[in-house]
């Protein structure tokens, strides 16, 4: 028998899924990249990696992120695929995991990010599943097994039926329409640049991360500011290029880092002193616009 080690991710439950059809798995460990790669976990000769980077004396692994190469035999597979998901759907060519092509598929999407803005707007079926497995919430671990459970039958008619699951996606829903109405009223069109205010407004639960480029197709760059959840004397400025339209060429990290934060060239943020934010979130919104 074997323990799946992955991550509680939506495309690691959707491996452990797949690989109890085809393994005897009787065991899951969840846990996150940097925490394996910082030697926490036990791995054995009984563990199936997935999603997750290699760890010598493992029974097999598959994952498919660029930069978790390794030189040592292994097996198992490795390619750079959209998702974990699919290496292991490659890899048992034999039928057994024919039937979970559809699953595979949307699993691809929603790891590389390449779903649509109606899809963000009003997630449906394995999406809305998806949006309420949170990899950093570790105590929803008896719901990751459930789910790894309930995936490995196919059948999303019964897995919507669960009492946890929906409650979960109603939740998800009810707190993603909450969102969007927050962004419609906070919200300013500035040119090409959505500036989103909510400094003493707002201070709930965030929906999906792109939803305000599913609501304001036009703009090409997002620059939200709101109140630091626990130090009151900062103000939390982020920016994010719109997923949907790649007009901008701002390179948000650069940006950022001349206030103290950081990114990468979509996306970053940065925190300021609250007397300072206007005049900050002034330049950047500038440095955003074009013509
Ligand atoms: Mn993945």
């Amino acid at each position: 028998m074997f323990r799946v080690t992955t991550r509680g991710d939506f495309d690691g439950l959707v491996s452990a899924a797949l690989l109890c059809v085809v393994e005897e798995v009787d065991r899951f460990q969840f846990i996150e990249p940097d925490a394996l790669q910082h030697g926490e976990g036990s791995i054995t000769h009984k563990d199936i990696i997935a999603n997750l980077p290699f760890r010598p004396g493992c029974a097999m692994w598959f994952d498919h992120h660029t930069s978790n190469t390794t030189v040592r035999k292994f097996k198992g597979s490795w390619w750079v695929a959209p998702s974990a998901a699919r290496v292991i759907y490659e890899y048992y060519s034999d039928g057994r995991l024919d039937e979970f092509e559809e699953l595979v598929e949307i699993t691809d999407r929603i790891d590389s990010a390449t779903i649509t803005a109606e899809e963000i707007r009003d997630p449906k079926g394995y999406l809305l599943i998806s949006m309420t497995v949170h990899s950093k919430q570790m105590n929803d671990e008896p719901y990751w097994v459930k789910l790894v459970n309930l995936l490995k039958e196919n059948d999303l008619t019964k897995i919507m039926a669960d009492d946890d699951v929906r409650r979960r996606c109603e939740s998800y829903y009810a707190m993603n329409a909450e969102y969007g109405e927050v962004i419609g009223l906070y919200s300013d069109l500035d040119k090409n640049v959505l500036v989103t205010d909510f400094r003493r407004r707002w201070h709930g639960e965030a929906g999906n991360r792109f939803l305000a480029f599913s609501l304001f197709p036009e703009c090409d760059i997002w620059v939200k500011v709101m109140d630091h959840p626990s130090d009151l004397s900062l103000a939390s400025i982020s920016v994010g290029h719109n997923i949907f339209n790649h007009t901008s060429d701002v390179n948000v990290g650069e940006l950022l880092s001349r206030y103290g934060g950081g990114g990468h060239k979509g996306a970053g943020g940065c925190r300021v002193h609250k007397e300072d934010a206007n005049r900050v979130l002034a330049e950047i919104i500038e440095a955003c616009k074009h013509d």
